[in-house]
């Protein structure tokens, strides 16, 4: 890109202030100092960033700076750096928490998206290093060309971006996670969405994963370093579709201990057309499909998905519960190997099975399984509005529940599993008697509106003032129809950022579709299990992740009991209603010496929940 022109002009109309006429030297002399001065001022911020309060920038893409590495690297914490539309051939780190935003995007289907930032075939598009404090936000974009389109090893939010070409178009390494939401993600050169050797709280939902070469998300679960606290993955409300191996693939790693120390909710999503399963389990660190149906330890909770014209719908899981789920039009087999050593929570139940070549085989089922039934679903299938069948815009909308199907209330709210697990912690939100099977409540939406679980960026009001560029903010709509602004004008800039910025509160009062709440919590069972690091040392600042359940959007976190300075939290993220992330600038003058800190977790409502004596900070 080149640096913009200012958009100052010169009068060169020849005469000086008092209207007399003057010499053309003495004009071009003045016209070459000024240029100079404003070059100059280019050079550092000639245009001036737009002061969002609180210490926070608006920066913009090239307004200020022309490339937006060069923006990043100017920026501080808290900053927004919005780019305008075009193709940005940059390979770029993010090195601190920003919010990338995209001056326009479409929500709805950000394969419309026009701000492209192409990473010329290199490691990656966009690098996240290990060790940031908050998280960054990358919100609109084409990430494409390149080995890894997302490369992170720090906590970091995604949405609305379309991802193509590279290898991997997403890959979270130890130390990262965060949120991955309302992207599209199409034709990997061979994963998707890679985790590996993941040890912190993922949220991925709302994506459409698509013809991947090899898995739609592929879970490699390493055993050298597993997590000191158990890393929560929940994968929910996404469409898995076409993809070369399984939809979801996840890879047991020798050594011990068998347990990684790892948790997945896989929950509300569409998994249709994979070439080899649904959801695959492999042994052995084999990433490639070979329906061995491994026996993995982790527990994984799979529940309201519909699986529908894969080779094996399901293939191994020790520690699987299944239930709430359709498995149709599998073409090899259902549910293959679902069942563990004797004793394991391995259950496949309230499932409704139909025309699989073979429903299942070698598979513990339990009780509400119906066979041979046609689940009456609204429409197959089809190659979308294009007539090509592999692209970007194939419809498999149509795989929901008509109002007469007999799935509808076949559900369960709650299963418990053979150890007396409840699953899930809180029991499902549905419509009508009971849960439906499969992945859509009747009726609900295919997704969420793109703002109603939206949560608030990565720094707290007092550091991130929200300024409205548009006169009306934007409010939740059942009914949202996919726009996009304009792509020139400066004030429609706007749209993008005031999705980012609109205050949480008017989110929250947003009414819940039944899709949104399918797992959502509500007042019930707040409590904390648990908290991790438990430690600091003063002066440092530290991401503690808060497990437990009942957490709601909008929840505070405070520190009680301790003497001396107070704990100091920076930023709040409830990323579900079972993980808080909060930032803490830890505090402690060593006048009392080591301080141990209880830790509440306080919801909108008012409920309110305690972890004593959870947290010591000894003296700096
Ligand atoms: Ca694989
Ligand atoms: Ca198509
Ligand atoms: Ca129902």
């Amino acid at each position: 890109m080149e640096t913009r022109e200012p958009n100052s002009r010169m009068d060169a109309e020849k005469k000086n202030f008092l209207g007399m006429p003057i010499d053309p030297k003495i004009v071009v002399l003045l016209f070459l100092t000024l240029i100079a001065v404003l070059v100059v001022a280019v050079g550092a911020k000639a245009v001036a960033m737009l002061d969002l309060g609180g210490g926070g920038h608006l920066i913009r893409v090239p307004g200020n700076y022309s490339t937006i590495q060069a923006a990043i690297n100017a920026a501080g914490s808290g900053d927004i750096i919005q780019v305008q539309p075009g193709v940005y051939n940059e390979s770029l780190t993010i090195n601190k928490p920003v919010s990338l935003v995209a001056d326009s995007f479409d929500p709805i289907d950000p394969s419309k998206n026009i701000t492209v930032i192409d990473g010329g075939g290199q490691a990656a598009t966009i690098t996240i290093p290990a060790g940031l404090p908050q998280m960054p936000v990358i919100q609109g974009f084409v990430i494409r060309n390149s080995t890894d389109g997302i490369l992170a090893y720090s906590d970091f939010i995604v949405e609305y971006n379309f991802f193509y070409s590279a290898t991997n178009l997403m890959s979270y390494q130890q130390g990262s996670g965060g949120i991955n939401r309302n992207n599209v993600y199409f034709q990997a050169g061979s994963n998707a969405i890679r985790l590996d050797n993941m040890d912190r709280p993922l949220m991925i939902e709302n994506n459409r994963i698509l013809y991947s070469a090899a898995d739609g998300i592929e879970i490699s679960l390493q055993k050298a370093t597993t997590p000191f606290a158990t890393a929560m993955i929940d994968i929910r409300n996404n469409m898995i579709v076409g993809n070369g191996e399984d939809g979801i693939q996840l890879i047991q790693h020798p050594g011990t201990p068998e347990d990684s120390n790892r948790r997945f909710m896989i929950a509300g999503n569409l998994f249709a057309n994979n070439r080899k399963a649904g959801l695959g389990f492999m042994p052995n660190a084999n990433t490639l499909e070979d329906y061995s149906g491994a026996a993995l330890a982790e527990a994984v909770r799979a529940f309201n998905n519909t699986f529908y014209g894969n080779d094996y719908s399901i293939s191994g899981g020790g520690n699987l519960v299944t239930f709430n789920n359709i498995i149709a039009n599998s073409l090899t087999r259902g549910v293959w190997k679902v069942q563990g050593p004797a004793g394991s929570n391995a259950v496949v139940a309230y499932t409704l099975f139909h025309n699989n070549s073979v429903h299942a085989e070698q598979s513990n089922l339990a009780t509400g399984v119906i066979m041979d039934v046609d689940p009456l679903f609204v429409a197959a299938p089809n190659a979308g509005p294009d007539g090509t069948w592999g692209t970007v815009d194939d419809d498999f909308s149509g795989l929901v529940l008509q109002v007469n199907s007999p799935a509808v209330d076949k559900g369960v709210p709650q299963f418990v599993a053979n150890n007396g697990e409840a699953v899930p912690p809180s029991p499902i939100v549905f419509a009508g008697a009971a849960p439906d099977l499969g992945w859509r409540e009747v009726g609900a939406p295919i997704f969420m509106t793109p703002v109603a679980t939206f949560i608030s960026p990565i720094t707290p009001p007092a550091t991130f003032t929200p300024v409205l560029l548009t006169p009306v903010p934007l409010t939740p709509s059942p009914t949202v129809t996919a726009t996009v602004a304009s792509p020139t004008v400066a004030a429609a800039s706007a749209t993008a950022t005031a999705t980012t910025i609109v205050p949480s509160a008017t989110l929250t009062s947003a009414p819940l579709s039944p899709t949104a709440s399918l797992t959502a919590t509500p007042t019930l069972q707040l409590a904390i299990q648990s908290i991790n690091p438990i430690g600091a040392q003063a002066n440092t600042t530290v991401i503690i992740t808060i497990s437990g359940s009942g957490f709601q959007n909008g929840a505070t976190v405070t520190f009680e009991g301790g003497q001396g300075l107070q704990q100091e939290v920076t930023a709040v993220q409830v990323v579900n209603s079972n993980t808080i992330m909060v930032t803490v600038n830890a505090r402690n003058d060593g006048s009392s010496g080591t301080q141990v800190w209880d830790v509440r977790v306080t919801n909108p409502d008012q409920s309110t929940a305690v972890l004593l004596d959870a947290f010591t900070v000894t003296p700096g």
